[in-house]
């Protein structure tokens, strides 16, 4: 039979208390349905070479996770991985800081990843390997001798190559890409950007009329996989999430006025400063709702992004006392913000409560709070999604309040329409948005993505064994 191998940056053990991002929760969810292995670091750093990977076996999926040099780490993640591509990638070039030490740190932890992964795999392998941290992974695993199928997903946007042009390596990490069999993107837009640096640099022939590419005697299927997510889980945490303590205390807490709520990592690309200034000209311009309103926003700092992150957790902190200085009164807070993690089920309770979903990002792969947020509501009386149309997630989801996340009047609007909808179009808008995320929903994205990376699976590739290289 074959097994699924998915190879990622971070592997979160489940019950650990810290909150998995989106690619964790996809992930998990693949492989809670087909079994297999995760292979990736494990959360700790250690100061000499890294050892064997430790091996948990929980619920039918084997972790297996490795550790990493502390100084290594810090620039292969924070470097290069958080500081060079994640704002590259989301089109905030001003935001990369580039250095060879960190692309060389990034290089060798890739190197490392394939050397640890290599004795666990098996014969009949499908491995998937996700996100941009680990982009060379897949020819550093060809290097060692493994020819099993190999998938890559990027769960960020890809750039077009006018944006990828910046980046001094930007032609090394396109071959890395095509090293795979099979490249997964969010949406038919990162889709054209990749096509457009393939045909920048194999020429425009190597992007056949069918979409595949073929360089040299290869042929890779790019292709587009929106992620979903697992909408009956997620109907069912939120519905018996409201019930609990927690989310009773909340909603007991708001005396009745309406919620607006957001959840999102604390990171630039999800628009929160924007988003909060978008909320106090709400306030101002729309003062029959002073009063009448809270905004929840909850955004969870992960322990590595302390750093990085202390500037725009500064400017949140003001922004938010700036609008509850000027409009608390001595019964009310207009914004509570959180910085903490709550549970999966508990975020879904809140999602549950609020009248309205605040999914704002200057730029998002896909956005799964989007999509939790409308599977989370009660179809009866539905909450309102507004929701940034530079997400991958307004593609699917555009029976939303679609918006321009920089317009902050725009969605100071949009908050007010969103409040003022007839219950009759929040269950239309709201029954069309279900259809979409039932058809694509988190099963749908592994099938189609492990139907394509087995059928990429040609005669020769089976002959070695990969075991016995070394
Ligand atoms: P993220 O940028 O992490 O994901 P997102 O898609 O919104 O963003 O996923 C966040 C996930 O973490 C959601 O499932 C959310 O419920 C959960 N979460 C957030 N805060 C939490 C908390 N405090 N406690 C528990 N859970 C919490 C990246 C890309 C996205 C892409 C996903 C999946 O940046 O664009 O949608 O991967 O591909």
């Amino acid at each position: 039979m074959t097994r699924l191998v998915c190879v990622s940056n971070r592997i979160s053990l489940p019950r650990k208390s810290a909150a998995p991002g989106g690619l964790a929760v996809g992930i998990l969810s693949a492989l809670k349905r087909t079994g297999g292995l995760w292979f990736g670091w494990g959360g700790e750093t250690s100061e000499g070479e890294p050892g064997d990977p430790d091996l948990h076996i929980r619920d039918g999926v084997t972790y297996a996770t490795i550790e990493l040099r502390k100084a290594e780490f810090e620039l292969y993640y924070n470097g290069y991985s958080n500081d060079v591509l994640w704002p590259l990638f989301h089109y905030f070039s001003k935001g990369m800081r580039y250095s060879n030490e960190q692309r060389e740190a990034y290089e060798n932890v890739n190197r490392i990843f394939a050397q640890k992964l290599l004795p666990l795999l098996q014969p009949r392998d499908l491995i998937w390997v996700h996100d941009y941290h680990l982009i060379p992974l897949g020819r550093r695993l060809r290097e060692l001798g493994v020819q099993r199928p190999m998938g890559f997903f990027l769960h960020i946007p890809f750039p077009n190559i006018e944006m990828l042009r910046v980046l001094p390596c930007y032609a090394e990490l396109l071959r890395d890409l095509t090293s795979y069999d099979v490249v997964g993107f969010q949406t038919q837009n990162d889709l054209r950007s990749f096509h457009s640096g393939i045909e920048h640099l194999f020429g425009a022939e190597a992007v056949r009329p069918d979409g595949r590419i073929r360089i040299g005697d290869r042929v890779i299927r790019a292709e587009v996989f929106p992620i979903g997510i697992d909408v009956a889980a997620v109907e069912n945490e939120a519905l018996e999430a409201s019930t609990t303590d927690v989310v009773r205390r909340m909603t007991d807490s708001l005396m009745g006025r309406s919620l607006m709520m957001g959840v999102d990592r604390l990171d630039y690309s999800k628009g929160l400063v924007e988003r909060f200034s978008a909320y106090q000209q709400f306030l101002e311009t729309h003062p029959e709702n002073l009063g009448r309103i809270t905004y929840i926003q909850i955004a969870p700092l992960s322990r590595t992004d302390v750093r990085a992150y202390a500037e725009i957790r500064q400017a949140l902190e003001q922004a938010a006392g700036r609008t509850n200085g000027r409009f608390a009164d001595t019964d009310w807070t207009p914004i509570r913000y959180l910085n903490r993690n709550f549970p999966h089920a508990t975020l879904m309770g809140f999602l549950r409560a609020a009248k309205v979903g605040l999914v704002t990002p200057l730029r998002d792969g896909m956005n799964l709070v989007a999509k939790e947020f409308v599977a989370a509501q009660d179809p009866a009386d539905p909450g309102v999604l507004i929701l940034s149309n530079l997400a991958g997630a307004a593609r699917e989801l555009a029976s939303s309040l679609l918006v321009n996340p920089y317009d902050v009047r725009g969605v100071s609007h949009a908050m007010q329409a969103a409040l003022s909808m007839p219950l009759s179009e929040r269950r239309e808008r709201h029954a069309d948005m279900m259809k979409v995320l039932r058809r694509n929903d988190i099963a749908a994205w592994t099938r189609r993505f492990m139907e394509a990376l087995e059928q990429t699976q040609a005669p020769e590739s089976r002959v070695r064994a990969i075991g016995s290289i070394k």
